[in-house]
């Protein structure tokens, strides 16, 4: 009895020392919903910025991730966030490139196909594009790129032709006009439910990352893996901006530091699980290998028409933002 009551006692003493340390005055609990698989290098990667917070911020702001679309799915988590539903989340902005085209920078075929040209790609896309997000109530706090995107089939593709009436799940506008321009019929489908829709036969194709089809071991259904390098999309964690003003400037500092350090961490995971991953689809018994010439050229076709109409949809901001990446 006596036992009990001073271990409750020191809980109690913890809990009062603890208190003055929220510079707040009370410890914040954020709910952030992320939209892909617990394992996957995003997630792993918002799970590392959430301990770095607590830590950075002295307790005074406990991040929860919801990792697999557990909490909101990938297309409801932007707005969940802007309307204050949540306080912080991840999403990948090209999925709402209908309500700005700037937000599809980042997948724009054959505009950066490499880990460096697309970090350059998003530095000149930032300014513009935090300047967008603010309008929404939106705060950017961290973006790391997907590995490469390249071509998943059920069968050998050696040419456009081959993929005509091929179900094709794209996951942002897009994928989706990729489809439509190589005859395939486009069916949009959450990471989080890929493994299903693979497997049941409402989709045989998509392009994505070999990260992707390792996190949902595709090579259950699907059997080829095509490097086509076409982009590298962006994951973007942000902050409603009501929120964020309530912020301590001291907290504000010690979560943009943890910010800075999941966007280069995230980056550097994001290169390391890009072998990693295609190894794993090799594993898993698909035929992993880069797209033949004659498809590539096709592709890069299809991607002329792609840039140019992402262009006439961007405008100005649009034109700005590759002048500044061909600088
Ligand atoms: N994986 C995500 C987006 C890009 C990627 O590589 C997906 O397929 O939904």
């Amino acid at each position: 009895m006596k036992k009990v009551t001073s271990l409750m006692m020191v809980t109690a003493l913890s809990a009062v020392v603890a208190a003055p340390a929220f510079a707040d005055g009370h410890a914040q609990k954020w709910d952030m919903p992320m939209a892909y698989s617990a394992s996957n290098f995003h997630s792993e990667n918002g799970v590392k910025f959430a301990d770095c917070v607590r830590e950075g911020t002295g307790g005074a702001i406990d991040i929860t991730v919801h990792p697999g679309g557990s909490l909101f799915k990938g297309a409801d988590i932007k707005r969940a966030i802007q309307t204050g539903q949540v306080p912080i989340g991840e999403r990948l902005l090209s999925g709402h490139q209908n309500e700005n085209a700037v937000f599809g920078f980042d997948s724009v075929p054959f505009l950066a196909t490499s880990f460096d040209a697309s970090a350059k790609l998003f530095d000149a896309a930032k300014p513009k594009l935090v300047e967008i997000l603010a309008d929404q109530n939106l705060t950017l706090l961290y973006s790391v790129p997907w590995p490469p995107q390249g071509l998943y089939f059920k069968k050998e593709v050696n040419s456009v032709a081959d993929m005509e009436g091929v179900k094709f799940r794209s996951y942002n506008n897009a994928t989706a006009r990729l489809a439509e321009l190589t005859g395939m019929l486009p069916v949009t489908i959450e990471a989080a439910e890929i493994s299903q829709a693979f497997a049941t036969g409402v989709a045989e194709s998509m392009i994505s990352s070999g990260a992707t089809g390792y996190d949902r071991k595709v090579w259950e259904s699907l059997t080829h893996f095509y490097e086509v390098d076409a982009w590298l999309p962006y994951n973007h964690v942000m902050v409603n901006s009501d929120v964020w003003a309530d912020v301590s400037d001291e907290n504000k500092a010690a979560v943009q530091s943890c910010a800075d350090t999941a966007a280069a961490e995230g980056l550097e995971a994001s290169k390391a699980y890009t072998q990693f991953t295609l190894d794993g689809l090799k594993a898993g018994g698909m035929t992993v290998g880069r797209a033949g010439d004659g498809l590539v050229a096709e592709l890069k076709e299809v991607g002329v028409t792609m840039t140019n109409e992402w262009l006439d949809a961007a405008g100005d901001d649009g034109k700005a933002i590759v002048e500044a990446f061909n600088n």
